[in-house]
């Protein structure tokens, strides 16, 4: 009988990110010990050398569930039956660029991933897309996959939850694992709102165990959001080990079952959500999954006046960056 290996695709493979997910996706962190699997690279055609370096090192740690290893550039051979993408690969922001030059440099690239994964990913393939901007480039994905369903695309503020979720358990005095039902809302940018109303330390509100509105509101919030930029100043560098780290566990929510009074974040397609968000964005909501490679919005959470107002804002932030792309999709 022939073995079922199931087959994961990495774009962006000689970045930083890559340098740390390819190898703990090797080691079986996403699927379990008992999966064999396939891992799929794509670069573009300058850092191919630098990949096949990666692949070496992939292939020196003799991992036992690593059965193949492909590495190119065209994207229409990598993501051939991928059931798996994660997009982490995407153009940085040059000197003098401006956002709006981002995302239309960004927003070709994703035309064409999502065009490929259309034409040789397998129908059920889920895709997470981590390279920014990050929503948007997911939903210019999904608009040119339309034989795909658009429900198994999401975009990455997994990070972002996991960062508010250390930050509350600091403050807490408590472990992370006492912390539940951290939401991030809408967009993986400054404007992204952490949802500390909901928030639950050891089954009480945050609220009711952290008695300091104003830390909340002037301090919590804008640390969650500009944690990037300060791990930057210290590292020289953007996050690396704990953008993989997220991006694991973002892929991993839909296969395991979301424990009961427990929810995560994730960005997902708006066309269904029970919110009144604009319905051609990706948002990020809090979420539940079976276990089954599902993932369903939780609805009515109730938001209070700042969330309110905040989110708004970050959902017009997406409005004006898909009015940027529109040609894209
Ligand atoms: P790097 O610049 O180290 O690596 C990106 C790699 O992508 C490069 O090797 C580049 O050659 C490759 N690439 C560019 N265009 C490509 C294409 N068309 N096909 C395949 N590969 C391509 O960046 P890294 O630090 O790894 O970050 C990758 C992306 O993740 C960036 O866009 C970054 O902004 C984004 N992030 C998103 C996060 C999130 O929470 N959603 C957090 C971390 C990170 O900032």
């Amino acid at each position: 009988m022939t073995e079922s290996i199931t087959r994961i695709a990495v774009t962006g493979g000689a970045g930083q990110i890559a340098y740390s997910l390819l190898f703990r996706l090797a080691a079986g962190e996403l699927l379990g010990l008992q999966t064999p699997i396939a891992l799929h690279i794509l670069e573009i055609p300058e850092a191919l050398s630098a990949l096949e370096g990666v692949k070496m090192e992939l292939q020196d740690c003799a991992f036992p569930l690593l059965r193949q290893v492909r590495i190119g550039s065209d994207p229409y051979e990598i993501f051939s039956g991928v059931h798996y993408a994660f997009l982490v690969g995407a153009k940085p922001r040059g000197p003098g660029m401006e956002r709006k030059d981002l995302l239309a440099e960004n927003g070709k690239i994703f035309v064409e991933q999502g065009r490929a994964l259309n034409d040789v990913a397998d129908k059920n393939v889920r895709v997470l897309v981590v390279g920014n901007p990050c929503n948007t480039n997911c939903l210019i994905t999904l608009h040119n996959a339309p034989g795909l369903n658009p429900d198994h695309f999401h975009a990455m503020t997994r990070l972002d939850q996991n960062r508010a979720v250390h930050l509350l358990s600091q403050k807490a005095s408590c472990e992370v694992t006492d912390i539940e039902k951290m939401t991030i809302w809408g967009n993986h940018s400054n404007t992204q709102v952490p949802d500390y109303f909901n928030a639950r330390i050891q089954n009480q509100p945050a609220v009711s165990v952290i008695q300091e509105r104003d830390w909340f509101e002037s301090e919590f919030i804008p640390r969650v959001q500009q944690r990037g930029a300060l791990i930057i100043k210290a590292r020289g560098k953007s996050s690396a080990a704990s953008a993989a780290s997220a991006a694991i566990d973002a892929m991993r929510a839909w296969l395991v079952p979301t424990p009961i009074n427990s929810w995560f974040s994730t960005a997902l397609f708006t066309h269904k959500n029970p919110y009144g968000i604009d319905s051609n964005l990706v948002f990020s909501f809090p979420c539940v999954s079976t276990g089954k490679n599902d993932c369903k919005i939780v609805s009515a959470v109730q938001w209070n006046e700042v969330l309110e107002q905040k989110i708004k804002t970050t959902e017009k932030e997406l409005i004006e960056e898909r009015d940027q792309i529109m040609e894209y999709l």
